[in-house]
């Protein structure tokens, strides 16, 4: 067995490195993937763009988590009879009924990839507004974060870089 760094094995770990470089910024130690300890999830960099319509909102958002993985199983909102998560694979959105939030990670819903729904507006939430929203977790339970109502064309610089 050749040990050399082109083997399959090598290839693998690299596609998975860079594929965790997309969601995992800032994870120092790679000590726990499952169980053990508790996830400390913290939501931030949240904003709907105020929709041109009072039909549908879009909300976007980071999952900051310091602990063990979660799961983001739904999520609700005064103003919406309904919120939907979804992902985007080259241009086209499908509903997911949960995403996992890797364990000292980050989970990204973030212009052009993952994003809420919010349908069946009860109000059309104007730029400068602020909106209740409630984030439900597998293990953290209910976290509670008000998504400022930004520009229609409001994005935030990548958080990418440190
Ligand atoms: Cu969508």
């Amino acid at each position: 067995m050749s040990r050399r760094g082109r083997t399959p094995l090598a290839l693998g770990a690299l596609t998975l490195a860079a594929g965790l470089a997309l969601t995992a910024c800032g994870s120092g130690d790679a000590d726990t993937d499952a169980g053990g300890g508790t996830p400390q999830v913290k939501v931030g960099e949240a904003f709907i763009p105020a929709p041109a319509s009072g039909d549908m909102a879009a909300g976007f958002f980071v999952v900051h988590n310091g602990g063990a993985a979660d799961t983001l199983t739904s999520v609700s909102s005064e103003i919406a009879g309904e919120v939907t998560l979804h992902t985007t694979e080259d241009g086209v959105m499908k509903e997911q009924g949960s995403f996992a939030v890797p364990a000292h990670g980050e989970l990204d819903f973030e212009r052009g990839g993952n994003h809420l729904m919010f349908e069946n507006l009860k109000k059309r939430p104007k730029e400068g507004e602020k909106v209740a929203v409630e984030l439900h977790f597998a293990e953290s339970g209910t976290v509670k974060v008000d998504f400022p109502v930004k520009a229609a064309t409001y994005n935030p610089t990548s958080h990418a870089s440190h």
